[in-house]
């Protein structure tokens, strides 16, 4: 259990914009650029930790939203910190507060960040029961096309780039069309395929399922809406054989427990963020590990600050085919790390990541709002 006393100065939210290389649509909705929320802790030796709420700035994904988030540290959580400050308490304050996992991640991270000196992965090592490994399988998520042959073309360039699984956002409105033009390109190059649904099936959609459900032997990513057990369990009766990996669904260890004795989990996929941090997702991965659950590492499209932090974290799970963590390159013309995350044949050197470094000019270049909360 980390313990550690931390000396603080203040805290600098930066609300930043940072331009995509593609569009990105999904059962969610279409995003071009991702606006997302940078935490920085700076002590009395002027050291500083960063950690990114990496939530929407709408309310489509989780509850969460950017720019309430920034009203939630103001109102409830600097008010409770002082300038010398023990993790176990900085826990105690974010645990008291219910929800906000995403922000509570954030400042959890970047609070990490600084104890361990810009190396959060060798402070996990000593709680986290499975081994690393030396280098992280990478998969990219596919938005919806609508276009076959640009549909295509990503395919084959996600291919021949070496990644090791392809996860395909769907929703009841695709026109399976666009899958029918990929279908050989796929079994040919015998591509390790899933489906994200982002929980777009409702009960009456189920039906439009089946093609996903039949066409590959595999895994749908959150089917059915999170909070709808009812069609969860109906979608379940329906299709013996679907395999399902939860996302949305999994907002704590509790959440992940229920769904396991429940005997409804084939698979999980761990977002820091989404469970509160890294002290929750510790607790998730010995979970996994001790339970023989499949579980890998997600991701919101974050920033190299987030996306490092994920990367560590999935060092920790040997027996994951594949992380939705691709390098810098894939999301962002810029990204606000330097040097940015490289992929060496659809993996990324863990030891790579101990060199990269927050690019100021870069974060300032981006920052759309700054707010600096000082402690007293
Ligand atoms: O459902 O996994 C998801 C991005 C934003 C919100 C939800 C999801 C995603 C992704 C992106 O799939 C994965 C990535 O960051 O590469
Ligand atoms: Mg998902």
């Amino acid at each position: 259990m980390i313990d550690h006393i931390i000396t603080l100065d203040r805290i600098e939210l930066y609300l930043i914009d940072v331009p995509q290389k593609h569009q990105f649509k999904s059962g969610i909705g279409i995003r071009s650029s991702k606006k997302t929320l940078i935490c920085k802790w700076i002590d009395k030796k002027g050291q500083s930790g960063y950690g990114e709420c990496s939530c929407r700035p709408d309310p489509y994904y989780s509850a969460e939203f950017l720019d309430a988030s920034i009203l939630l540290i103001q109102k409830f959580i600097i008010p409770k910190l002082s300038p010398e400050i023990s993790f176990k308490h900085l826990l105690d304050v974010l645990k008291q507060i219910r929800g906000w996992n995403f922000t509570k991640s954030a400042i959890e991270s970047a609070a990490l960040d600084l104890i361990s000196n810009n190396n959060i992965g060798s402070l996990l090592s000593k709680d986290l029961k499975p081994s690393p490994v030396k280098k992280v399988p990478v998969g990219i998520s596919i938005g919806i096309h609508t276009d076959p042959k640009e549909f295509y073309d990503v395919i084959q360039q996600s291919i021949e780039e070496g990644y090791q699984r392809l996860k395909f956002k769907i929703s009841p409105s695709i026109d399976t069309k666009v899958f029918d033009a990929v279908n050989s390109l796929l079994l040919e190059n015998k591509v390790y395929v899933n489906f994200d649904a982002n929980g777009s099936y409702h009960e009456d959609d189920l039906k439009k399922m089946a093609y996903f459900v039949h066409t590959y032997e595999t895994i749908i990513e959150q089917p059915t809406p999170p909070d709808r057990f009812d069609v969860l369990m109906h979608a379940k009766q329906l299709y013996p054989d679907l395999k399902i990996c939860f996302d949305e669904e999994v907002k704590s260890i509790g959440d992940l427990i229920k769904l396991h004795k429940l005997n409804v989990l084939d698979e999980v996929n761990l977002k820091v963020g989404r469970v509160g941090g890294l002290t929750n997702s510790m607790q998730i991965v010995n979970y996994c590990f001790e339970h023989n659950i499949s579980c890998w590492i997600g991701g919101m499209f974050e920033t190299g600050i987030g996306r490092i932090q994920n990367l560590n974290v999935a060092a920790f799970l040997p027996n994951a085919k594949a992380h939705d963590l691709s390098p810098s390159s894939r999301y962002f013309k810029e990204d606000i790390i330097f040097p940015e995350i490289q992929m060496e044949n659809g993996f990324i050197p863990v030891d790579s990541l101990k060199s990269c470094k927050v690019n100021s000019e870069n974060l300032n270049k981006f920052t759309t709002n700054k707010v600096v909360c000082t402690i007293s």
